[in-house]
C-alpha cells in the first residue's frame, strides 16, 4: 500500500527534537516560558506548563511576550536574571537568533507555525518547514508532541481563538469526546464554535481577558487553565483566576456591544467595501472586524480605531468575497510613508499616521472596484 503523507506526520517529523529538549529536563532545572498574547499563545503555554507540572512536579515561571522591541529586551533580561536554565518560547513569530544567544547558558526550543524563519534557533519546530501551507496553530502543535487527550480541551482554545479549526478537526473530536456538552454540535466550524458553543465562550473570556487586562490577564488565564480539570469549572467561576476571567468578559462584551452601536454611525460603504470607525482604549479592534465580517458577508470591511495622531485598522472579508487581504494592504500601505502592517489571504491589519486615511481609504474603494471589473 501506497503511505500517504498525512498532516499529522508533518508534526511526528519533530518528535525527536521535542522528547531530547525534555530529556535534558531534570529536578534541578528551572523552566520558562514565553509566549504570545493571544488565545493560542496562552493555550499553548497552559498545556506546557500542565504537562511539566504533572509529570516532572516543576512549576515553570510563565512571561507573556512584548511586541514593542525595548520592553521585549526588558522580558528577556528578566529571564535571564531569574536563573532560568530551560525556556519554552511558544507561538512567538520573531523570536530571533540574536535573543536566543543573548540567553547564553539557557537551553531554547521554539515551537511556532508562522511562516518559518530565516536564521532558525537550534531547536525549532515549525510544521510549515516540512510543509508550507500547513496551518496547525501552536497549541495544536503542542498537544500533537504531548499526546494526553486531557489536554484537548486547552488546545481547543488555542485552536479556534487562531481560526484554525479546519486543519485541527481531530483535536476538537477529541474534547467532545471527554466533554460533550462542550461542543453541543456536530458542525465542526470556525465560526459555528465560536457563536454558539461553550468552546466559543470560553475562547471569548480567554481573549476577552487578553484584551483588558493585557499581561496580567495573560497569566492570571494560564493559571485559570492550571486550576481547573474542566472547561466548565472556568465557564463556573471555580476558582478565583476563573472569577476574574469572567468578570473581565463581562466588562469587554459590555464595551463591544457600546461599539457596535456607536459604530454604525461612522459606517461609508458601497456595495463591495465597508469601512467603520471608532475611538477606545482598549485594543478591540480586531475583536470588532471579525463581528463586523459576519453582518458584512459579501463585501471587504475595514475596521479603523484611532488613538491620538495614529489608525489602526483591520482587514476582514465576509464570507462571499474572495479577496486576498494579505496582498491588498501590502498594496495600499505601499504609498503612504512610515506605515506598517501585513497579514494572511482572509485576515490582516495596518497602522498608519491619520492624516493618511483618506487616501488610505480613497485607495482602498478604487482597488476593489479594479477588482470588481476584472472578475465580472
Ligand atoms: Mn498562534
Amino acid at each position: 500500500m501506497r503511505k500517504r503523507k498525512g498532516k499529522n506526520d508533518v508534526v511526528r517529523f519533530f518528535e525527536k527534537e521535542w522528547s531530547s529538549f525534555l530529556e535534558s529536563i531534570d529536578d534541578s532545572s528551572k523552566v520558562c516560558i514565553l509566549f504570545d498574547d493571544d488565545a493560542d499563545g496562552v493555550a499553548s503555554a497552559s498545556i506546557v506548563f500542565k504537562f511539566l507540572k504533572e509529570t516532572y512536579s516543576i512549576s515553570p515561571k510563565i512571561f507573556p511576550a512584548d511586541w514593542n522591541a525595548s520592553t521585549r529586551e526588558k522580558t528577556i533580561r528578566r529571564i535571564k536574571n531569574s536563573s532560568c536554565t530551560h525556556l519554552f518560547v511558544l507561538d512567538i513569530p520573531n523570536f530571533t537568533h540574536a535573543e536566543e544567544k543573548s540567553l547564553k547558558g539557557v537551553k531554547v526550543i521554539v515551537v511556532d507555525h508562522h511562516p518559518p524563519l530565516s536564521e532558525r534557533p537550534s531547536n525549532y519546530i515549525n510544521p510549515r518547514i516540512i510543509k508550507k501551507d500547513v496551518y496547525f496553530p501552536t497549541s495544536c502543535i503542542v498537544y500533537k508532541l504531548i499526546k494526553n487527550k486531557k489536554y484537548s480541551w486547552i488546545s481547543s482554545v488555542g485552536v479556534l481563538g487562531d481560526h484554525g479549526v479546519e486543519e485541527c478537526k481531530d483535536v476538537i473530536l477529541d474534547t467532545k469526546k471527554l466533554f460533550p456538552s462542550f461542543i453541543p454540535t456536530s458542525s465542526i466550524k470556525d465560526e459555528i464554535l465560536l457563536d454558539t458553543t461553550p468552546l466559543g465562550r470560553l475562547t471569548r473570556i480567554t481573549s476577552n481577558a487578553i484584551v483588558l487586562k493585557g499581561k496580567k490577564g495573560c497569566i492570571t488565564a494560564v493559571k485559570a487553565f492550571d486550576s481547573v480539570k474542566s472547561p466548565w469549572a472556568i465557564l463556573l467561576g471555580k476558582s478565583k483566576y476563573a472569577k476574574n476571567l469572567l468578570e473581565w468578559n463581562r466588562k469587554v462584551e459590555k464595551e463591544i456591544k457600546k461599539i457596535l452601536r456607536e459604530v454604525e454611525k461612522s459606517k461609508i460603504e458601497d456595495d463591495r467595501v465597508v469601512v467603520y470607525t471608532f475611538r477606545n482604549r482598549l485594543k478591540i479592534k480586531s475583536i470588532i472586524a471579525n463581528i463586523l465580517a459576519r453582518k458584512n458577508p459579501k463585501k471587504v470591511v475595514l475596521v479603523a480605531q484611532l488613538t491620538g495622531d495614529k489608525v489602526n485598522f483591520s482587514l476582514r472579508r465576509g464570507a462571499g468575497i474572495r479577496v486576498n487581504l494579505n496582498k491588498l494592504v501590502s498594496l495600499l500601505l505601499k504609498p503612504i510613508p512610515n506605515s506598517s502592517g501585513g497579514g494572511h489571504p482572509e485576515a490582516a491589519a495596518g497602522r498608519i499616521k491619520k492624516k493618511y486615511f483618506r487616501m488610505l481609504l480613497d485607495n482602498l474603494f478604487k482597488e476593489i472596484k479594479k477588482e470588481n471589473n476584472k472578475s465580472s
